[in-house]
């Protein structure tokens, strides 16, 4: 059984992670707006990462024998001022969450609960590959500067990810 401070701060990470796939997605959308289509592509998979890592909690939540409840999702920036001011953004959320989830770590383990911080351990190492990989193409974008032929390469590259949770739909029609 989760205690009710540990219940309150999962299903506040639940709304965070849910924060994050509406970022990404929106950030998906300035990139359209560009026909920056790679980069577009890379935030939809991004964005589509972020629900499984909501559905985790949410899987877990009940699996303790919790309530989920959903509170309301901030809304997300519509613009960033360039491709490297985006992947800074997004480089800058994902350090926040990576200390959201330590700092749900220690409360796990003040509380003794350990099944959570097991739990968390999967997070943990997750929010690593997360921070390199964005951090990544924010070194690619800062090295491009204003070249439109590496901004061209990255965006072939970026369009090569592949989404991550088979049956989502996020590729569009057209
Ligand atoms: Fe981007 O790792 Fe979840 O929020």
């Amino acid at each position: 059984m989760l205690s009710e401070r540990m219940l309150k701060a999962l299903n506040e990470q639940l709304n965070r992670e849910l924060y994050s796939a509406y970022l990404y997605f929106a950030m998906a959308a300035y990139f359209e707006d560009l026909n920056l289509e790679g980069f577009a592509n890379w935030m939809k998979a991004q964005a589509e990462e972020e629900l499984g890592h909501a559905l985790r909690f949410y899987n877990y939540i009940y699996d303790r024998n919790g309530r989920v409840e959903l509170k309301a999702v901030k809304e997300p920036p519509k613009e960033w001022e360039s491709p490297l001011a985006a992947f800074e953004a997004a480089y800058e959320h994902e350090q926040f969450i990576s200390k959201c989830i330590n700092e749900l770590a220690a409360l796990a383990e003040e509380e003794k609960d350990y099944s959570t911080r097991a739990f968390l351990e999967w997070f943990i190492n997750e929010q690593v590959e997360e921070e390199a990989s964005v951090k990544k193409i924010v070194d690619k974008l800062k090295f491009a500067k204003d070249s439109p032929q590496v901004l061209f390469m990255l965006d072939q590259e970026l369009g090569q990810r592949q989404p991550q949770l088979p049956g989502l739909l996020l590729q569009s029609e057209g």
